[in-house]
């Protein structure tokens, strides 16, 4: 046999396996959600025939052609009885695009369609677009919303690292054929973490933002923010307000963003979004939650204090260690929740659980009480409340 030939039966048996790979619960956890075993997308998921060129007279070591560094922080929906991601799959060349995969149960499964997304591009080409937010829009589209970077037309020269970050915006029936529209408008320099809520408010498409002074550097700005547009296919905002600001010594202290758009629940809507703190090690992001109210969905009623998921084990490390991001959750009839989640912008991971126990959580879990004193306080009422009960 040749080793163009060998390595290809190989590689395509070992792929496989990782595709039919079945996922398992990890026992205990916390009460809140349930981790599992393996991560769910990886880079190894990334099919044969996006890598290496299949014919033996051009690639006769059959050796990798255009490799894919890592996929992670996928948008997520559920369409039709099945599980798909809208991952962000990262080439070895740094940039990003989007690839759907689907599962038939969310945990385990999940394949990719043989061609990534084709993501038209506005007259202002992005040079790198990542971080999709899938939204199920009353309006009838699937929206999907995204960073869209370009290079910082003000940099000083030799500055090759400034970026400008703003809100792509493109919509879909189907997953495989979309219709880009105008970036979104509004008045801060620089926005990531951009989401849709699914429900009109006021008549009107409502976002969830988080303006920024700096690509990295919130200065002065950050915080979930939220605005509202006549209009998608021209989406502007005129009047931006912070529903949830960053707070001092607090796992948000740095930047927050909210993740996928929130659950509905018959108590309010569910968000799930990441907060950011500085350490010696450099920036720690974490999962919190938290829940507004229905008829109001920038309005918070419950913030839990402290962090949701963090980053345990594995997932501490990869390409931006210490990291858990989520952009995408799946809520299906039965009231079944999966949160996908990447670790250090490497690979993802679904966490599940379900909307009660996740209404449980907020509802019951005391907010931060800021300052350590208060925070025994807090855990000593716990304490004597278990006492008088054993
Ligand atoms: O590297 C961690 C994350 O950093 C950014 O998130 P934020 O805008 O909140 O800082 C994003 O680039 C995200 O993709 C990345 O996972």
């Amino acid at each position: 046999m040749s080793v163009f030939e060998e390595r290809k039966q190989q590689l395509t048996e070992r792929y496989e396996a990782l595709i039919n790979r079945p996922n398992e619960k990890v026992p205990y956890g916390n009460g809140v959600y349930d981790r599992y075993k393996h991560a769910v997308l990886t880079a190894e998921h990334a099919p044969l025939i996006w890598k290496y060129d299949f014919n033996p007279e051009t690639n006769p070591y059959f050796s990798e052609r255009l490799g894919v560094n890592a996929v992670f922080n996928p948008g997520a929906i559920y369409l039709n009885g099945k599980f798909y991601l809208v991952a962000r799959v990262e080439g070895v060349d740094r940039k990003s695009f989007f690839a759907v995969a689907e599962s038939a149960n969310g945990v385990d499964g999940f394949r990719f369609w043989d061609h990534p997304v084709v993501l038209p591009e506005t007259d202002v080409p992005d040079t790198n677009v990542y971080d999709m937010r899938l939204v199920q829009h009353e309006d009838g589209w699937i929206y999907g919303l995204f960073c869209t970077e370009r290079k910082d037309p003000s940099a000083p020269r030799g500055d090759l690292s400034s970026a400008v970050a703003q809100c792509g915006i493109a919509r879909t029936k189907d997953l495989a054929t979309w219709e880009r529209l105008a970036d979104l408008k509004t008045a801060s320099a620089q926005q990531r973490n951009v989401v849709l809520h699914p429900e009109f408010v006021d008549g009107k498409y409502a976002f969830y933002t988080r303006p920024q002074d700096g690509f990295i550097d919130t200065g002065s700005g950050g915080g979930i923010g939220w605005g509202l547009s006549e209009s998608i296919e021209h989406a502007v905002i005129d009047n931006e307000i912070i529903i949830d600001e960053r707070h001092y010594h607090t796992i948000k202290e740095v930047k927050n963003g909210q993740g996928p758009a929130p659950i509905k629940t018959d108590r309010g809507w569910l968000h799930i979004a990441h907060g950011v703190r500085n350490t010696a090690a450099g920036l720690r992001y974490v999962l919190y939650a938290f829940l507004t109210e229905l008829d109001n969905p920038h309005v918070a009623t419950h913030r839990p204090g402290g962090h949701l998921i963090a980053p345990e084990a594995d997932e501490r490390v990869g390409d931006v260690s210490n990291v858990v991001f989520c952009n995408g959750v799946i809520t299906t009839e039965n009231g079944d929740v999966y949160i996908y989640y990447a670790s250090s912008d490497t690979r993802i991971h679904v966490a599940s659980t379900t909307v009660d126990r996740l209404l449980d959580y907020v509802l019951n879990t005391p907010e931060d009480a800021f300052r350590s004193h208060a925070c025994v306080a807090q855990r000593i009422e716990l304490i004597d409340r278990n006492l008088s009960l054993r």
